[in-house]
């Protein structure tokens, strides 16, 4: 029996976070052997807002490594580079000329995003979900494995999928595979350390609110001490008291303990005994993965190689969804 297709991304944005980690990529591993998978750094997305040219390469270098630190493995999975793929931007294009703009509107992180940006909203910050879609569709993937914050953009995904079925496929003939978000509840919305009601993120301009998987430990310890935390005695999981539902969510998860055995460890506990604990467990969790990475970045040959080889592999399924969807739309197509 074939296996199932996974497909998801990061965008090439900073330093991966924790709440990256566990949202998305410790799932992608999990899912991995029971899945044929595809995972693309999206630099494309990454120049959505204003970016730097000077290090978008490097970072997009960072993500690739971190992908193969975390336990992404090349017998299971494809790793590639979105950019060096250009039926994703062809697609997208195609997919832009389908799409009602109003849908594009309605999504939450472009309201979001945009407010940040003032005057200087990009058209490309917009249409950034459709570039998504374009991502999805061109393998398609049975399943995306994502944090919550994308799960509006995977309903975007497979209203534009079924939209394009219905106009230009039919029941018998869909172009397009519709795809299912994959979220897992556990660490789906890692919170950030500075404000538990926010989500931990890459762009926040405070390092201090997020912890980077390639964080030091003694950044580590100073972070955590310096996170967030409230004044009631004791420690619990209550709709009220975001900060502690958050780190106390981040030590279950890293430890592999349940809310129950969290809550008989910790409940008498204040934050002065409760925070090196944390502390340790964030250690333990990182210092394999950026042993490895460290492995990994010496050797920009063996990165460039995995790259494209994941780009040949990309390519040779994502051309034929495309040769696909323009001969659905009517094009000319001439055959060499
Ligand atoms: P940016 O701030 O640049 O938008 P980000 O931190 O939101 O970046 P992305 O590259 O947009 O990170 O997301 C990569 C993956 O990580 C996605 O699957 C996303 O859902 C997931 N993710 C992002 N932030 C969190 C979080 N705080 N908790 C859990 N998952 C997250
Ligand atoms: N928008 C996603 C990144 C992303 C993605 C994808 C995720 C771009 N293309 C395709 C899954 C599948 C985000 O995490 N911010």
């Amino acid at each position: 029996m074939t296996k199932k297709r996974v497909l998801s991304g990061v965008q090439p944005t900073g330093n991966l976070h924790i709440g990256n980690y566990l949202g998305a990529i410790r799932n992608w591993v999990e899912l991995q052997p029971n899945y044929d998978n595809f995972f693309c750094v999206v630099d494309l997305h990454a120049i959505t807002v204003p970016h730097n040219p000077a290090t978008l390469a490097q970072d997009t270098y960072t993500i690739a490594a971190l992908y193969l630190a975390c336990g992404i493995d090349l017998n299971y999975s494809t790793i590639f580079v979105q950019s060096h793929v250009s039926a994703h931007s062809e697609l997208a294009w195609l997919l832009n000329c389908v799409t009602p703009l109003n849908w594009l509107e309605r999504m939450i992180q472009f309201k979001e995003k945009a407010i940040k940006q003032g005057e200087n909203v990009s058209v490309g910050l917009l249409d950034y979900p459709i570039l998504m879609a374009a991502d999805i569709l061109l393998y398609d993937a049975d399943q995306v494995p994502v944090g919550e914050d994308q799960k509006q953009h995977l309903e975007l995904t497979r209203d534009i999928a079924m939209r394009f079925n219905d106009k230009f496929g039919g029941e018998k003939n869909p172009i397009f595979k519709i795809p299912e978000p994959l979220i897992r509840q556990e660490g789906a919305r890692i919170m950030s350390l500075a404000d538990g009601t926010k989500k931990m993120s890459k762009s926040d301009p405070s390092p201090l609110s997020r912890i980077s998987l390639l964080d030091s430990s003694d950044d580590i310890q100073k972070k955590i001490k310096k996170c967030k935390t409230d004044t009631i005695m004791g420690l619990n999981f209550a709709n009220d008291r975001p900060e502690c539902n958050n780190l106390l969510g981040l030590y279950g998860i890293l430890t592999e303990k349940t809310k129950e055995e969290v809550i008989l460890e910790c409940s008498d506990m204040g934050w002065g005994k409760f925070k090196p604990l944390l502390t340790d467990a964030i250690i333990n969790a990182l210092t394999p993965i950026q042993t490895k990475y460290n492995e990994i970045m010496t050797d920009k040959n063996y990165l460039d190689s995995v790259l494209k080889e994941g780009k040949e592999k990309a390519e040779s399924v994502a051309n034929i969804t495309l040769k696909r969807v323009k001969d659905a739309l009517g094009y000319l197509i001439i055959t060499s």
